[in-house]
């Protein structure tokens, strides 16, 4: 029923101003999942556990780039366009419009599930159109740059999937929608033939069979048309109507493009504010913020890494924790949890709670470090530098925890774990000021504690 509320009119007087009921109260806050380091902390994990419980995952940036690796039952999906809600047979999943898609990678990924059993997903897979498409030269060119930037010595250590060159394709206003694939045909060839020719300017030695890539994006448009829907109405009806929504983070917020460790980046926003912008969320539909944080640190292609461990205990943590590109295969560089930095992406982020995953590789470390502060030129700071040349220089500050050389993977519950194992989680817990929800402790989807 309206009310109303007492405003002065034009002429000074007092008028009444129709106000809406308030909202039913049904719409339930939407759980944000982050990655709170450089990546790989075990975000599809705990999606996979989350979706669970909700009715729509959502993807909201980054691309085929990402690799989040779910374990049921002893078998392993990877996903990197698809979210990783889409093996729940309730759960809906939409590629939001922040997302850049590749969609000769789509449908292999697609195939490649169905293989391992994924059904139905045409029924459950919903696709923005204003989602930007990733086209074969796009990841040319993405080569192309890497070479030229590894000539200089600059290389980014990028997945070459494309993410750069169509981000920057998306700000130069030449980018092309899915939306424009299902449209006017011809004038998506048009478009299509433009964005080469602006290409083969900047890379002359780029060869781009415009004929052929139109005929395969001919047949490409009608297997997605089915799929491609308004995303923002879309989430809007379902909010409304008491479906519960969880965003999947990809990449994390040491790798967003403005708050990361630049230009050692991807070229989306990883943060919380890429899931307002890659969605068409406003700020107060979120709810819980929760950031997954591995119990080390891992950073996969070139930048500073800080608390990086180049000796033996980095190559343990590598190789119990089988750190491997899931996009890739590269090897992961490894080094010590760094508090400090965690510290820094809360700010950005605002965690409501914690996941600590992966708190079982540390099981055979008779000692553990945690970096919590950094120093520049002998003098402490208190600020996340800015710049990748002045993170390169910080001297690192550590305690050390003893360890507890015991097995943790077939704990689940919190007071079941060694007492150091607990001391170093409640350490992670007081520093970073942020309650731990869950600690992974191994791959499977039955390998977390939930504490209370
Ligand atoms: P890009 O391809 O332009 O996004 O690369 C820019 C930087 O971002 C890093 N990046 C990643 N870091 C961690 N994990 C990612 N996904 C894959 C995984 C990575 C893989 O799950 O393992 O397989 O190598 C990911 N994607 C991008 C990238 O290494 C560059 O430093
Ligand atoms: P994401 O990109 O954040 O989803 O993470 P990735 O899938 O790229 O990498 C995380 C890796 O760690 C995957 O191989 C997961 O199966 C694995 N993993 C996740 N949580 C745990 C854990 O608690 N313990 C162990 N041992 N492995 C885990
Ligand atoms: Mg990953």
């Amino acid at each position: 029923m309206a009310s109303g509320v007492e405003v002065n009119g034009m002429n000074g007087s007092p008028r009444k101003r129709a106000r809406t009921a308030p909202q039913a109260g049904h719409e339930s806050k939407v759980i944000v999942i982050l990655g709170a380091q450089w990546g790989d902390e075990g975000k599809g994990k705990v999606v996979d556990m989350l979706a669970e419980t909700v009715d729509i995952v959502c993807r909201c940036q980054g691309g085929n780039n990402a690799g989040h690796t779910v374990v049921i039952e002893g078998v392993e999906y990877d996903f990197h366009l698809l979210p990783s809600g889409i093996i729940h047979p309730k759960c809906h999943s939409v590629i939001g419009n922040g997302v850049v898609i590749h969609l000769p990678g789509l449908f292999e990924e697609v195939e490649k599930n169905e293989k391992k059993g994924l059904k139905d997903w045409e029924s459950r897979l919903i696709i923005s159109d204003r989602a930007h498409l990733v086209f074969d030269f796009h990841q040319q060119v993405d080569g192309l740059q890497e070479q030229e930037n590894t000539q200089k010595g600059q290389g980014l250590g990028t997945t070459k999937k494309g993410i750069g060159p169509t981000y920057s394709s998306k700000a130069t206003r030449n980018g092309i929608r899915i939306g424009e694939l299902l449209g006017d045909f011809s004038q998506f060839s048009k478009k299509f033939q433009g964005l080469v020719n602006v290409y083969q300017r900047m890379f002359p030695s780029l060869t781009v069979d415009v004929e052929s890539e139109l005929a395969r994006y001919k047949v490409y448009a009608e297997r997605v048309r089915p799929l491609v829907y308004e995303t923002v109405s879309y989430l809007d009806k379902a909010i409304k109507s008491g479906k519960k929504v969880l965003v999947e983070g990809a990449n994390a917020a040491m790798l967003d493009i403005d708050f990361g460790t630049y230009p050692y980046v991807t070229s989306s926003n990883c943060s919380v504010g890429g899931v307002c912008t890659g969605l068409g969320l406003s700020p107060n539909r979120i709810g819980e913020v929760i950031g997954v944080v591995k119990a080390y640190t891992t950073r996969v292609g070139d930048g500073p890494f800080p608390t990086e461990l180049r000796d033996k205990i980095g190559d343990c943590l590598q190789e119990r924790g089988a750190e491997v590109g899931v996009t890739t295969k590269r090897k992961r560089r490894c080094g010590w949890l760094d508090v400090f930095l965690l510290q820094y992406t809360n700010i950005v982020n605002g965690y409501t709670a914690l996941c600590l995953t992966k708190l079982d590789i540390l099981d055979t470390l008779p000692e553990i470090k945690l970096g919590v502060g950094y120093k520049l030129k002998g003098k402490k700071i208190d600020y996340f530098p800015s710049s990748a040349a002045e993170l390169a220089e910080v001297e690192v500050e550590y305690i050390t925890l003893p360890g507890w050389k015991t097995s943790t993977e077939n704990v689940r519950k919190f007071n079941d774990l060694p007492e150091n194992a607990k001391k170093y989680v409640n350490k992670v817990e007081q520093l970073v000021n942020v309650p731990v929800k869950w600690i992974g402790v191994g791959k499977g989807r039955e390998s977390i504690i939930t504490l209370e």
